[in-house]
């Protein structure tokens, strides 16, 4: 299996985040992705490439899967930082108000000059911070989801985008939860523009796929289905639960499953199971799954048990489904963990008959 990485990941690098009603450090840092890399070739899973992609088709991806002025917000997002203050450019930006839509007279149709007010407007949670670097680390990610989704298309088995940030929070024109492009999405996107008529994404991060689920809800072409931690005790709580079910001609083509805080291997096998009955009942011509190891016993930020040995397991099962499959690179905060349990993930997969 080949992995496209992404080379200019570093250059994200939050500081700190707010929790709880103070600054926390933060806990997507580069060294995971770093543990993944060192992980893959000391076990000598495959190349491991940079991605080529122009940058006029990495634009119409980003643009076929995120709003124009979502998009325009984050490319100026950290000079416009800076503007307001320069000794802003020290310090990660944040923002300081939110739009409260649905509620009436908040407006976004027209937004506030300010900077941390109009940021408010793109972002739902005070987690994930955006720093100098965060547009060019999460473009290049994008272009990595892009590079796995065509070797797949070009007949590839399968293909790995390592990449961070992570990608599944963010939807249409919102970030948060550490994450600003949608690359999943990129990737499901990409397959479709190469000619798989229909693609399940099938998330295995602790935290529900909000922003995958968002970008895709209303569409039929595209299956979401996300395990994870209960929105009722688990982040990102306002989304997530079993009754959204898609809209519009996207109506049947969402599938949340929640579990309880605590759930242990036995029962998560079981939903992935259920996950699989599904990509295969939609006769699923590709399969994209957004891995997340924070399902980890380990995970400092998580609820569930799960073993390293455990990662192993659900690899093969995946490769049960019998689709060409692109993997991205997602939560998964046990930092000296987090590459042997990717990696017995993606082992368990390539190896599988
Ligand atoms: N201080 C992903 O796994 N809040 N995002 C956690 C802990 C945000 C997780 C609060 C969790 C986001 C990609
Ligand atoms: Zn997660």
């Amino acid at each position: 299996m080949k992995t496209f990485h992404n080379p200019d990941h570093q250059q994200h690098a939050g500081r700190q985040e707010m929790f709880r009603g103070r600054m926390v450090d933060c806990h997507e840092v580069p060294a995971r992705l770093d543990f993944v890399m060192n992980e893959l070739r000391q076990r000598s899973l495959g190349d491991v490439l940079p991605p080529a992609i122009s940058e006029i088709e990495l634009d119409a991806a980003l643009a076929s899967v995120h709003s124009e002025r979502y998009l325009s917000f984050l490319e100026g997002a950290w000079a416009e930082w800076v503007a307001m203050d320069p000794a802003n450019a020290g310090r990660d930006a944040l923002p300081s108000v939110w739009p409260m839509p649905n509620r009436h007279g908040f407006r976004t149709n027209v937004l506030p000059h300010n900077f941390a007010a109009r940021m408010g407007a793109f972002a739902f949670d005070s987690g994930c911070p955006l720093t100098a670097g965060t547009w060019a680390a999460a473009r290049k990610g994008a272009a990595c989801a892009m590079a796995a989704a065509a070797e797949v298309a070009s007949g590839a088995r399968s293909a790995f985008a390592l990449t961070r940030p992570p990608g599944h929070h963010a939807g249409p024109d919102f970030f948060g939860g550490y994450c600003f492009i949608n690359n999943a999405a990129v990737a499901a996107q990409t397959l479709r523009d190469k000619g798989f008529e229909r693609v399940a994404v099938l998330d295995v991060d602790y935290h529900h796929g909000n922003g995958t689920q968002t970008i895709f809800y209303e569409r039929p072409d595209v299956l979401t289905i996300s395990i994870h931690g209960d929105p009722l005790t688990e982040y990102p709580f306002y989304l997530g639960h079993a009754d959204e079910r898609g809209a519009g001609a996207g109506e049947g083509y969402n599938l949340n499953l929640p579990l309880a805080r605590g759930t242990g291997f036995m029962p998560w096998i079981k939903a992935l199971d259920q996950a699989l009955d599904a990509v295969h009942q939609y006769k699923a011509s590709a399969l994209v799954v957004p891995m997340g190891l924070d399902t980890f016993e380990g995970d400092p930020i998580s609820g569930f048990t799960l073993k390293s040995g455990d990662y192993t397991t659900i690899g093969r099962r995946l490769a049960d489904a019998d689709l060409p499959t692109v993997f991205t690179f997602e939560g998964g905060y046990a930092v000296a963990e987090v590459g042997v349990n990717a990696v017995n993930l993606l082992e368990g997969f390539a190896r599988a008959a």
